[in-house]
C-alpha cells in the first residue's frame, strides 16, 4: 500500500493488508525500542477490539484501523482518549466534515451515527497504545448507529485520511504532554455530551440518568442526578427531551 501523505506525517509506519488487532500488533512490537507516534495501520482487522470486551468492525477496505505508540509517562492520562477523539474531528473539519461531534468518552459521531471509535490502553511503562478506527465506506447493515466517510458524502483516500488524522495528533500531542486549559476548553465546546440528558451505564451494570454538566480537570463527566456525580469510565445514550 502506498501511502506518501501518511509516510511523511509518522515517523514509522507498519502497514498490514490484515492483522487481528492493530492495538494487539502495536503491543506485541518491544515498547523499548519503539519511537514515539510509531503507527501501526491495517487495511483489515479480523479482530477489532472495542472497550470492554467488545469488537470493532473493520472488514477489507471499509475502514481505517489505525494505533499509535505515545511514549508516557503522560501526566493526565486520562485526557488522551479524548483528545484523540479531538484530533479525529479536527481531522474530519480538514477533509471538509465540520459537524462531528464528541461523544464522551469516545465516540465520533455525524448526524447522530458512530464515524469512529477510539480505544487507548495504558501501559505497565506509562506509554499509551493509541487505537482508531474510522469507516471510510458503510459497515454491516446490521450496525444502524454507525455511518462513513463516503455515506455523507466524502470520497477521500485512505491515505489522505490517515494523514489528516496523524497531522493533528501531532499537533495535540507534540509538545509537554500536560493538557493546557485552552485545549480542555475547547474539547468541552467540542462534546456534545455536555448539556444533554444522558443514561450512563457504569462498568460494574448500575445505571444512572441525569444531565451531563461538564468535563472536570481530569476529564471525567459530571452527571447531574442532581447531585453531581462524576464518571471516568461508562457507556453513555444520549436522551432526547
Ligand atoms: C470503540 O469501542 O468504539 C473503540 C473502537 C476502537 C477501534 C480501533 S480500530 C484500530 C484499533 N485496533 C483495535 O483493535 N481497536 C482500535 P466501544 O465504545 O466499546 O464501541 C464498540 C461498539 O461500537 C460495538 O459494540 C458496536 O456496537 C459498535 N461498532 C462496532 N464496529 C463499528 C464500526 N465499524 N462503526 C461504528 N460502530 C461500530
Amino acid at each position: 500500500m502506498q501511502l506518501p501523505l501518511s509516510q511523511a506525517v509518522f515517523p514509522r509506519l507498519i502497514w498490514f493488508d490484515q492483522v487481528d488487532s492493530t492495538n494487539l500488533e502495536l503491543a506485541r512490537l518491544s515498547t523499548d525500542s519503539l519511537d514515539h507516534f510509531t503507527a501501526v495501520v491495517a487495511g483489515q482487522q479480523t479482530l477489532g477490539q472495542g472497550r470492554l470486551g467488545r469488537s470493532w468492525q473493520s472488514p477489507e477496505g471499509s475502514s481505517l484501523s489505525l494505533s499509535v505508540f505515545l511514549r508516557g509517562p503522560f501526566k493526565e492520562p486520562g485526557w488522551v482518549n479524548l483528545l484523540a477523539a479531538l484530533a479525529v474531528k479536527r481531522a474530519l473539519g480538514q477533509l471538509g466534515v465540520s459537524d462531528a461531534g464528541i461523544k464522551w468518552p469516545n465516540d465520533v459521531l455525524v448526524g447522530g451515527k458512530k464515524i469512529s471509535g477510539i480505544l487507548s490502553q495504558l501501559q505497565s511503562d506509562g506509554s499509551i497504545i493509541l487505537g482508531i478506527g474510522l469507516n471510510l465506506k458503510q459497515q454491516q447493515s446490521e450496525l444502524i448507529t454507525a455511518t462513513s466517510l463516503l455515506e455523507i458524502g466524502v470520497s477521500a483516500e485512505l491515505d489522505q485520511v490517515l494523514a489528516a488524522i496523524g497531522y493533528e495528533l501531532r499537533e495535540i500531542f507534540a509538545g509537554d504532554p500536560e493538557v493546557s486549559e485552552e485545549i480542555k476548553n475547547y474539547f468541552q465546546s467540542a462534546c456534545i455530551t455536555i448539556g444533554q440528558q444522558v443514561r450512563a451505564e457504569l462498568p460494574g451494570g448500575s445505571e444512572l440518568l441525569g444531565l451531563a454538566s461538564e468535563i472536570d480537570s481530569s476529564g471525567q463527566l459530571v452527571i447531574l442526578t442532581p447531585e453531581p456525580v462524576t464518571l471516568s469510565a461508562a457507556d453513555v445514550w444520549h436522551l432526547r427531551s
